[in-house]
């Protein structure tokens, strides 16, 4: 199949998603045209079924905003006809879905059919989804959408319940590719962080509000003082100011390690003990996921999809939103047990192993053929 994917090609889990899903769609002989404004971070192999076509809007002093959507409209048009594209890709639905409509009518009208299936990963159905300012869009888009799928069970109902969806969702949660977590030696010593004697704490995203970043610090300043930690935080964004002032305030400092953005953290993860994630929202959860397939398990809230893939008292544990003392006694018991932290390590990356790409990817490929 001649497959077009459309994606956010920044730090991120739907660009992500959509990056492995088209490269091992690739190593499968499929041919995978990537349609973004940049090279999606973790697009970094050779594959002659591999192709990129950049999305540049050009600069005009008439536009406060430039019409990205237009452009990339077009790019759709002119790759799906140059290289015969069978079928459109989307991931994320703002704006990529209506993007994709328009894309499909102005082919239409060309005599050329390209049907087109929206995923959904999270906030752009709980959060910006839920912004009145783009609701007739959404809407509209997702009802026109040739197939929809959602990452959880969760986001499914969060989609029924917030748009009135005429169309099935199918859910086809994240995946990993469990083999590569399973053969590869790292370089990454644990004795570069910790100290022999020390656990290590680690938590991965983009630092926006709704991970709650805050909380993995408060975590960290009770673990602290009773089990000899570290804390390994892994990315950045805007709440990054409001972590240094709360690492003074709470004096942890010492005890943090802040890696910035790393576009595959599988080495970091190897060193690591447990995973915190306190998100607000989660769809899914790819970063704790990754944790597992790297035999670290999840101390999480219970929101969203988290509870479909952390299974609570086996995989890690789950916490309401905002609890951090519960999240760290959580923390204290494990780390202080050493045949139970072993076990909750094995059956994490045994629940892992459920979403090895393996069993996903032959859902996508069916629903693409039965689309075409
Ligand atoms: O907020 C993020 O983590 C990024 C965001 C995205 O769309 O890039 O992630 C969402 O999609 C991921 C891939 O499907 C899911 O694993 C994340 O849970 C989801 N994030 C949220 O729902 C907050």
């Amino acid at each position: 199949m001649n497959i077009g994917i459309v994606c956010y090609p920044t730090f991120g889990g739907s660009g992500v998603v959509a990056t492995e899903l088209g490269m091992a769609l690739a190593d499968k002989g499929h041919k995978v045209h990537f349609i973004t404004y940049s090279q999606p971070f973790r697009l970094n192999t050779f594959n002659e079924n591999l192709f990129y076509h950049e999305v540049s809007v050009n600069d005009y002093p008439l536009f406060d905003y430039q019409p990205y959507e237009s452009v990339l409209a077009s790019k759709i048009v002119d790759v799906a006809i140059y290289e015969k594209l069978d079928i459109l890709h989307v991931h994320y639905a703002i704006p990529h879905a209506s993007v994709a409509y328009l894309a499909q009518q102005i082919l239409i009208s060309r005599g050329i059919k390209l049907p087109y299936i929206t995923t959904l990963h999270g906030t752009d159905i709980t959060l910006v989804g839920q912004d009145p300012a783009f609701e007739p869009v959404i809407f509209f888009s997702l009802n026109n959408s040739n197939a929809i799928t959602s990452v959880s069970e969760s986001l499914k109902n969060d989609t029924l319940n917030t748009f009135k969806i005429n169309k099935a969702i199918q859910v086809i949660p994240n995946f990993i590719k469990i083999e590569e977590y399973e053969k590869i030696q790292f370089r990454c010593h644990r004795k570069q962080f910790a100290n022999d004697d020390e656990k290590t704490l680690i938590h991965i995203s983009n630092f926006r509000k709704v991970k709650r970043v805050e909380d993995v610090l408060r975590v960290f300043d009770i673990v602290r003082k009773q089990v000899p930690c570290k804390l390994i935080l892994v990315g950045d964004g805007p709440e990054r100011p409001a972590i240094d002032r709360l690492c003074r305030e709470l004096d942890t400092c010492n005890g943090i390690i802040s890696v910035g953005k790393i576009a595959n953290p599988k080495e970091v993860l190897s060193i690591a003990d447990l995973f915190i994630l306190p998100s607000e929202t989660e769809s899914f959860g790819l970063s704790a996921l990754e944790a597992m397939a790297s035999k670290v398990p999840v101390i999480s809230t219970n929101t969203g999809g988290i509870p479909e893939l952390n299974m609570h008292g086996k995989t890690g544990y789950l916490s309401a939103v905002g609890d951090f003392q519960d999240m760290a006694k959580n923390c204290i018991q494990l780390l202080s047990n050493e045949a139970s932290l072993a076990q909750f390590k094995k059956q994490a990356f045994e629940r892992a192993k459920a979403f090895d790409i393996q069993q996903i990817l032959p859902k996508y490929e069916q629903l693409y053929e039965n689309l075409i």
